[in-house]
């Protein structure tokens, strides 16, 4: 067989070394060069065990050893995707899990608006977009991703490919874990210390199901990126309300670009102990405007997040 048997599956006990032979771009002929011809094509033997083998082996391992992360990211729409890349990018020591309750990684930005496919990023956005490789054309005040899909699917890639960060998706952050802390004055209040998890189809069926007992994350930070207010959306700051943490949130304001994408940006922050929130669920919490089709605050957002991740890390 040619170069694409990475595994020697024979024996069902692969061996897979984990090295790849990564050559994308390099086709420069038919792969049956390659593979041998068509008519004597076949791949090579492998017994079912060995294929759930090889997908319950790592699955486990990684549940077992992101059990305990240094950060929890929930929700990969575009700020938690751009906050992952920054963060693990500036801080490979620190492992990072991200939770989000799609199988679909990636949220709101597959699409620019409306189903329209081009993505608008108002400058400086656009600095994160030449930092993760995303091509774009540039407008002046603003820059333009031909296909929204290519800025997600670059930074999914980028994020998937850093070996500190572990993408649980499928996954739903259904609880957050606290303890309690006292202040000199005798008050209490909590510090987020994690996430409680389990699978999304699970957490939706909790009416009609028995409900499951969840998993849990233990953190000592946690960036919550749910997104605005919908079935999961807005989760955290919505938690902090019933655990009267907040009093109220502030609700999300009609669309205003020019107000939106800088109150976001700016205001990403640490709300309590241990819970920085960032992106439009911070919109819901702020009471701060939305902006509609202009992805420049959720990247930046999420770039800001990862650095007020940095500051407490660095305490
Ligand atoms: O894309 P979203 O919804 O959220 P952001 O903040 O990353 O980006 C928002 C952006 O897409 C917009 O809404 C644009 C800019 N429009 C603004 C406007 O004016 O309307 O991603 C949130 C992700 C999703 O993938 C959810 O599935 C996930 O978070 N999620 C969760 N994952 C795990 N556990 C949960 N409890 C949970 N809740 C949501």
């Amino acid at each position: 067989m040619g170069p694409f048997n990475g595994d020697d599956g024979n024996n069902g006990n692969g061996n897979g070394n984990g090295t790849t032979a990564s050559r994308p771009g390099t086709l420069s002929k038919p792969l049956a060069d390659l593979m041998g011809s068509w008519d004597d094509f076949a791949f090579a033997p492998i017994r079912e065990s060995t294929v759930s083998r090889a997908m319950t082996r790592r699955y486990f391992a990684d549940l077992d050893a992101y059990a305990e992360s240094d950060v929890v990211i929930v929700g990969a729409g575009s700020c938690g995707l751009s906050a992952a890349y920054t963060l693990a990018t500036l801080r490979p020591s620190l492992r990072i899990a991200v939770v989000e309750a799609g199988v679909a990684p990636g949220g709101g930005a597959w699409l620019g608006g409306q189903l329209f496919s081009a993505m608008v990023m108002r400058k400086p956005a656009d600095v994160f977009l030449a930092e993760v490789g995303v091509p774009f054309e540039d407008e002046g005040d603003y820059v333009v991703v031909r296909h929204a899909a290519l800025f997600t699917s670059t930074v999914l890639a980028r994020v998937l490919a850093l070996p500190n960060v572990k993408l649980f998706n499928a996954t739903a952050v259904e609880d957050l874990i606290t303890r309690p802390v006292v202040a000199a004055d005798g008050s209490t209040s909590v510090r987020v210390a994690g996430v409680v998890t389990n699978w999304t189809l699970v957490s939706m069926h909790h009416d009609d199901q028995s409900c499951m007992d969840p998993n849990t994350i233990n953190a000592p930070l946690v960036i919550s990126t749910t997104g605005h207010d919908g079935p999961f959306g807005a989760f955290s700051v919505k938690r902090l309300v019933s655990m009267r943490q907040v009093e109220t949130l502030g609700g999300m304001r009609g669309l205003d670009m020019g107000a939106a994408e800088d109150a976001i940006v700016k205001g990403t922050r640490e709300v309590v102990p241990g819970l920085i929130v960032g992106g439009m669920e911070l919109s819901e919490l702020d009471g701060a405007n939305r902006m509609g089709p202009t992805f420049g605050a959720m990247a930046l957002s999420g770039v800001k997040a990862a650095e007020e991740a940095l500051k407490v890390f660095d305490l």
